[in-house]
């Protein structure tokens, strides 16, 4: 049997070649780096920095792994290429276990995806938990249209999203039909908005400008129309004439996005017809309309009111309407999970009485 020693000598064409990539790489590299990316996808809010320095970071150094790979496999099956006079059956070189270059080639990716995961959990905790200060906007997918609802602007606003500059903003996204996903290139960010789900993003709005609203998730025939709507980014005067003449267009229109207030409830004016509609946007994602123990994240909720083995609540409270709405104000955390507040889920007062008012039908 044939046998050849397993040595490789990194000849002087090699290194040249090594050093020819790691010109390639840098320059790629520098480009990355000072590539105008905002000038391409102006950047609306704070986050679409911090994301588009996360693509600048992963797209510089895929390329520079990319010139590498590529580079050498290109070297390597010229360098090594059957020579005319090899005898048909050559055998290649055959190289195992250099520990050294596994040593390498183990820490240095794992290092490297050490530092993205860090990055990327970094931005990504941003943008889900941020704090809840500043400005609450809820806005809710429909077939096929988006719709918005503001603090003290009564029913809902139409056309387009516009906010402050420079304000820090908390956005509710949910949905009154289908699975939809709320998409602005310009902020680089991205949620699905589930029927009976809340799902939060925190940004602040850096630059004025009309940015487009898509939707990102096929929902039904007329999915394609779902790109017309706007996120306009409005100096804050502009903003405020904005937003004082649909407080005055809506002033009619009923369930106003809350300001958080701990001001009680007022049960006489609930409408159930209202809160059914609201709990198939903000709460069927955790609670069945069946008994106590069907359940899905949180407890069904169909006897909540009414059922004799259910005299008590999930915190020990007595089943009553006032102590409905204080779990739908403060949120209760016990061994099913965490309940949201109000914040959390984007209630008003309003919301919570048309809310306890379709609770109290069900049994
Ligand atoms: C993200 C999931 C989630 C959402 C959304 C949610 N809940 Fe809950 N809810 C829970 C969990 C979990 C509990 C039980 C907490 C525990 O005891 O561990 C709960 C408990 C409750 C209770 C107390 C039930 C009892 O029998 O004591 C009521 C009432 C309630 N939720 C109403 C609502 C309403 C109304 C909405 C919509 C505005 C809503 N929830 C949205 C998860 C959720
Ligand atoms: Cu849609």
């Amino acid at each position: 049997m044939e046998h050849r020693e397993p040595t490789v000598h990194l000849d002087r064409g090699f290194w040249s070649v090594t050093f020819a990539l790691a010109i390639v790489a840098a320059l790629s590299i520098y480009a990355w780096v000072v590539a105008p990316i905002s000038g391409w996808l102006p950047e609306a809010a704070n986050k679409a920095q911090q994301i588009d320095a996360l693509f600048r970071f992963l797209a510089a150094s895929g390329t520079a792994l990319f010139v590498f790979v590529v580079g050498y496999l290109l070297y390597f099956a010229i360098a090594f290429r059957r020579r005319a006079n090899d005898p048909p059956d050559a055998l290649g070189v055959q190289i195992h276990d250099n520990n050294a270059l596994e040593f390498w080639w183990t820490l240095i990716p794992t290092v490297f995806l050490v530092i993205l995961v860090v990055f990327s959990i970094k931005i990504w905790a941003g943008i889900e938990l941020g704090p809840n200060t500043g400005l609450t906007v809820e806005a809710i997918g429909h077939q096929w249209y988006f719709t918005f609802r503001y603090p003290q602007i009564n029913g809902e606003v139409t056309n387009a999203m516009h906010l402050p500059v420079g304000q820090p903003v908390t956005l509710r996204l949910t949905s009154a039909d289908v699975i939809h996903s709320f998409w602005v290139p310009g902020m680089r960010m991205k949620a699905d908005m589930v029927p009976g789900l809340i799902n939060t993003l925190h940004f602040t709005p850096t630059r004025v400008g009309r940015y487009q609203i898509i939707c990102a998730e096929f929902c039904g025939t007329l999915h394609g129309e779902m790109d017309k709507q706007w996120f306009v980014v409005d100096p804050p005067v502009k903003y405020a004439a904005w937003y004082d003449a649909w407080q005055k267009k809506n002033s009619t229109a009923s369930n106003a996005l809350p300001v958080q207030s701990n001001a009680r409830v007022a049960f006489g004016t609930g409408d159930a017809k209202i809160g059914k509609q609201l709990f198939s946007q903000k709460c069927t994602a955790c609670h069945a309309l069946g008994p106590f123990s069907q359940r899905i994240v949180g407890p069904g909720l169909l006897g909540v009111l009414h059922d004799p083995a259910h005299p008590n609540l999930v915190n020990g409270d007595k089943a009553t309407r006032e102590n409905v709405a204080e779990i739908l104000q403060n949120g209760y955390k016990g061994d099913m999970g965490q309940m949201p507040n109000q914040t959390a889920n984007a209630l008003s007062n309003t919301d919570i009485a048309n809310l306890v008012a379709y609770l109290n039908t069900l049994k």
